[in-house]
């Protein structure tokens, strides 16, 4: 714990970012459920099991067994975290020139389709950029988008649509089954693969077991399987759902993709029995990917994110609605109605709670959108947004509270805030490394 004199200068220091705190200083960490989640005891087991050989690691074949098993892809890439996944398919796929429809852009993601000579295309439903839209499922692909972008631009020219669950910038949104279906329908009649970004797939598959029709008897698991059906190729950040410190993999059910994969990946992230990863990570991988798909698991998991969001909600507190199953997103152009976009409403906001209580959030606004690669000037989308990222099996009911008891106090407080300025700029990914000051 620190005290408000203690955190004054911790977030000068950090240049108002809190990607730059250090985890010393922050009391309850809500940055991200990013290889933040508690491993389990069978998880430390297998932990305790690893076969570190350079080539042909036990732990990779029990890895690949459960990848196919609970996901059904037929050839795995182990790479160290979801962007190395990306980077490959991106290389492998992507002709300078190409289109990437997706769901939403991520970060990473559009950064190695544009370093791959891409230009990624939002074609993700309208009502996944209004924050009060109630809408269930607010990663769904708006089929006439992504038609009109094919017949423009030809079907050639888009090598893969990039289908997130659930889709993380939206506020941890998820697609419906009817949608994903229509979407494989009209990807079939063009002959265009569907890439899936399975970060989040059990989540994306628990909302669908809630709240869409026919699917409330079947399991999470099964519903999990039925997903990735419908795709043609995985990546994964193994830092999610699946509940491991570190890990990712590429998972392809074209042979000569693979190929081209298997080899590229020995140039990048490591032989294609590891990629990056130890083999008592890949152990402890395969269990996750086990206990992700259990229901009483992930019922409690998006339960404890729905019991913070009901909670600020209830205290009129501005945020993204529905409540997403990763974290509550809170609405920082509500939240400061007085600043503009470029004085960085969400980034001031993050820094503001993190005065209040040392608690740690992200800034998912105008700066994580970047600039425009042609123009140069910043992008503007239309959420600005501060992350409430809730790890999994880490905290307790306890710890919502004070949670939602700071961010009250931020709200009360929220006339004199007159936002901040950048001072400093990286050139890729700018919002983890950027230095701001006070207006
Ligand atoms: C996160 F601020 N997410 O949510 P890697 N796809 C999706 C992700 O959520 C994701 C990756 C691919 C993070 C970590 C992170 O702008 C940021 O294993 C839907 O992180 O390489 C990661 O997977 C990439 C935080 C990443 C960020 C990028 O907190």
């Amino acid at each position: 714990m620190t005290s408000r004199e203690d955190r004054e200068r911790y977030i000068v220091e950090a240049g108002y970012n809190t990607f730059l705190l250090k985890s010393k200083d922050v009391y309850i960490d809500l940055l991200t459920d990013s290889g933040t989640s508690a491993m389990s005891d069978r998880q430390w087991a297998g932990i305790m099991m690893g076969d570190e050989a350079y080539a042909g690691s036990e732990n990779f074949y029990h890895m690949e067994a459960a990848i196919q098993k609970y996901y059904g892809y037929k050839h795995i890439i182990p790479t160290h975290q979801g962007r190395g996944a990306e980077h490959l398919i991106s290389k492998i796929l992507i002709k300078p020139g190409d289109f990437i429809p997706g769901n939403m852009y991520f970060t990473t993601t559009r950064l190695h389709q544009e370093l791959a000579g891409g230009t990624f295309v939002d074609v993700i439903v309208d009502e996944a950029h209004d924050p009060e839209s109630t809408f269930q499922f607010k990663g769904n692909i708006d089929l006439n988008k992504l038609e009109n972008l094919i017949k423009e631009k030809g079907a050639d020219k888009i090598p893969y649509v990039c289908m997130a669950t659930t889709v993380n910038l939206a506020g941890g949104q998820p697609i419906s089954l009817a949608n994903l279906r229509d979407v494989r329908a009209l990807t079939h009649k063009y002959g265009i693969r569907i890439v899936h970004d399975m970060t989040r797939v059990a989540e994306n598959a628990f909302m669908i077991q809630q709240f869409e029709e026919g699917y409330k008897n079947k399991s999470t698991a099964e519903i999990v399987r039925e997903i990735c059906d419908l795709t043609d190729a995985a990546t994964m950040s193994s830092k999610k759902d699946a509940l491991v410190s570190i890990g990712g993999f590429l998972a392809l059910n074209e042979y000569d993709v693979y190929e081209e994969a298997r080899n590229l990946v020995v140039v990048y992230e490591g032989l294609h029995t590891y990629g990056g990863m130890a083999g008592r990570d890949m152990e402890a991988l395969a269990i996750g990917i086990t206990e992700s798909v259990n229901d009483d698991h992930i019922r409690a998991r998006v339960g404890q994110v729905m019991y913070l969001g009901r909670k600020l909600e209830a205290a009129g507190i501005p945020i993204v609605k529905p409540i997403g199953t990763h974290g509550v997103f809170l609405d920082a152009k509500k939240f400061y109605p007085q600043l503009t976009q470029d004085k960085f409403p969400a980034q001031t906001l993050s820094a503001e709670i993190y005065l209040d209580s040392g608690v740690r959030s992200m800034e998912r606004g105008i700066v994580s959108a970047g600039r425009n690669k042609i123009t140069g000037d910043h992008n503007y989308p239309n959420l600005e947004l501060v992350r409430l990222t809730i790890p999994r099996r880490v905290y307790t009911q306890a710890h919502m509270d004070v949670i939602a008891e700071s961010i009250e106090y931020v709200y009360a407080d929220r006339e004199d805030i007159k936002g901040l300025k950048m001072t400093y700029e990286p050139k890729y990914l700018r919002f983890f490394q950027a230095i701001f000051e006070k207006l």
